[in-house]
């Protein structure tokens, strides 16, 4: 080899070790944040990123008796951070940080579907591993499906736990598992178990993850009849088969939270206590994925 050769090849060797960095603002229950969390696992060897937890929680005495119950949980406290760097002061947010440690919060990235999506091209990931699948066509499809899942299984979501008459929690139970057939249908057309052909994990598999993991809350909440089983509902066995899959990759399976610390967490949306941007629109009638930051703020 040349020294010309080699000199250029050890800075490239230099450059090529150098990851992207990050600090993730996050909170442990956000399903939001674990489609970030989902894609920072799936490419950990590419990308690194420092974990910060930006919101907590606090009760407070519910003076003009919106809820019924007497009480109130609103998020006391957010991250300079996070209000500095998301106009909309949410998580997922991921801000860059450069080799000298320093983080640029004018390069911010967030909403948790593009979060997913960045991190994988910034990751450098190529064929199997990407997931955005290279195919133009099948990332427009992809993109579609991302956007079904968002406003057909995991807004619902919210309708079934936020919503008091229990008609309407049923309405929203009844559009998720509609949604839960398109999906299924869906699933059948590729080979394998997951969204992609081949058992090739990708953008649409994590939209879904953190709500399909969280749907066992129904049961303790909403009673019975919320259950979502094979038993009750074969007609979707593709999508059972793809959450059999899903959760046993071992980037999914170290990502997910404690199910009863979660449950508890999950109350504050249960009694229609929580205060969110996310519950403020869900109480207002509109969907979750149709917040808007001035109505629903708090
Ligand atoms: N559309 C956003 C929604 C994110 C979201 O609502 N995150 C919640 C935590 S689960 C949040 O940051 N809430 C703060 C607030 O409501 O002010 C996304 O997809 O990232």
């Amino acid at each position: 080899m040349s020294s010309k050769i080699s000199k250029a090849a050890a800075r490239f060797s230099t450059l090529a070790v150098e990851k992207p960095k990050f600090r993730y603002l996050s909170a442990w229950f956000c399903p939001f944040a674990h489609r970030a969390t989902l894609a920072l696992e799936h490419h950990s060897s590419r990308v690194e990123y420092e974990w910060v937890e930006a919101l907590g929680w606090e009760q407070r005495e519910d003076k003009n008796n919106v809820t019924g119950t007497g009480q109130e949980w609103w998020y006391h406290w957010k991250a300079d951070e996070l209000k500095r760097a998301n106009p909309s002061a949410l998580v997922p947010t991921l801000i860059p940080v450069d080799a000298s440690g320093k983080s640029d919060e004018s390069k911010s990235v967030y909403e948790s579907l593009v979060t997913i999506d960045f991190v994988d091209q910034i990751s450098g990931a190529s064929g199997f591993d990407r997931l955005v699948p290279e195919d133009f066509f099948e990332a427009a499809r992809a993109r579609i499906w991302c956007d079904k899942v968002n406003r057909e299984l995991c807004s619902p979501y919210y309708g079934v736990l936020v919503r008091k008459e229990d008609s309407e929690r049923k309405e929203h139970f009844d559009n998720l598992i509609k949604g839960l057939r398109n999906f299924s249908k869906e699933l059948s057309k590729t080979s394998g178990s997951l969204f992609l052909a081949d058992n090739q994990l990708s953008n649409v598999d994590l939209a879904l993850v953190p709500w399909a993991f969280r749907y066992y809350v129904f049961e303790h909440y909403r009673g019975d009849e919320y259950v979502i089983s094979p038993e009750r509902y074969p007609e979707l066995q593709p999508y059972f088969e793809w959450y059999d899959y899903v959760m046993e990759i071992d980037a999914v399976k170290r990502t997910l939270p404690d199910k009863n610390d979660y449950l508890i967490h999950i109350g504050k949306y249960a009694d229609s206590s929580a205060r969110s941007k996310v519950a403020n629109a869900v109480r207002r009638g509109v969907s979750a994925h149709e917040l808007d930051d001035e109505k629903d703020e708090y």
